[in-house]
C-alpha cells in the first residue's frame, strides 16, 4: 500500500519535471492547444470626471501579458445609473499597444456605468466601471438594477457566436 503510494509520488514528480521543461520550451511559441489564453481588459477611464468635458474612454486589451492590437471590436457602453436603455454605445479605435479609445461628453452630473465590450481572439470580455461625473445628488440617483447580465461577463464565442452573445445594438 505504502510502496504503491510512494511509487505514484515518484511518477508524478517525474511528470511534473517533464511538464516544467515543456513549459519553458513553449514559452516563446504562443501555444494554443484548444484552451484559449485568457484575454484581459483593463479599463483606463477615470472613475471621476466632470460634466460637459470630454471624457476619455479607454481600455487596454492583453492576452498572456501581450498587447492585443487585433481585437475585433471594443465597444464602450455608457449609461446613467438605472437608465441603461438610454445609454450610448461607442466603438473604440485602436490607439496602439493594445489600447482602444474613444471619448464621450456627459452633459450633467450623475453616476454612470460603463462596459467595455471587447471581442478579441474568439472571446468576449466586458469589464464594468463606475464613473462619477461631477457631484451628483446621491438621493436622486437611481439604483443600478443588478439583474440578468451576471455571468455574461465572459463568454466563449467559439461554441455559438451569434445566438448566445448579448445584444450590442
Ligand atoms: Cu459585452
Amino acid at each position: 500500500m505504502k510502496k504503491w503510494m510512494i511509487g505514484l509520488l515518484v511518477i508524478s514528480g517525474l511528470l511534473a519535471g517533464c511538464n516544467n521543461d515543456d513549459a519553458k520550451k513553449e514559452d516563446h511559441v504562443s501555444n494554443n492547444e484548444g484552451t484559449s489564453v485568457e484575454v484581459k481588459v483593463d479599463i483606463l477611464t477615470p472613475e471621476k470626471a466632470e460634466a460637459n468635458k470630454e471624457i476619455e474612454l479607454a481600455a487596454h486589451v492583453t492576452q498572456g501579458g501581450e498587447d492585443v492590437d487585433d481585437a475585433n471590436d471594443v465597444k464602450f457602453e455608457v449609461w446613467e445609473s438605472g437608465m441603461r436603455e438610454d445609454g450610448q454605445m461607442i466603438e473604440g479605435k485602436l490607439d496602439g499597444k493594445g489600447v482602444y479609445k474613444t471619448t464621450i461628453t456627459l452633459d450633467h452630473d450623475g453616476v454612470y456605468y460603463m462596459f467595455a465590450h471587447t471581442n478579441a481572439r474568439g472571446l468576449h470580455v466586458m469589464p464594468k466601471q463606475k464613473i462619477i461625473v461631477g457631484d451628483p445628488d446621491m438621493s436622486t440617483v437611481k439604483e443600478e438594477s443588478n439583474g440578468s447580465s451576471k455571468g455574461m461577463e465572459k463568454m466563449d464565442m467559439d461554441d455559438d457566436s451569434d445566438s448566445k452573445s448579448h445584444d450590442h445594438k
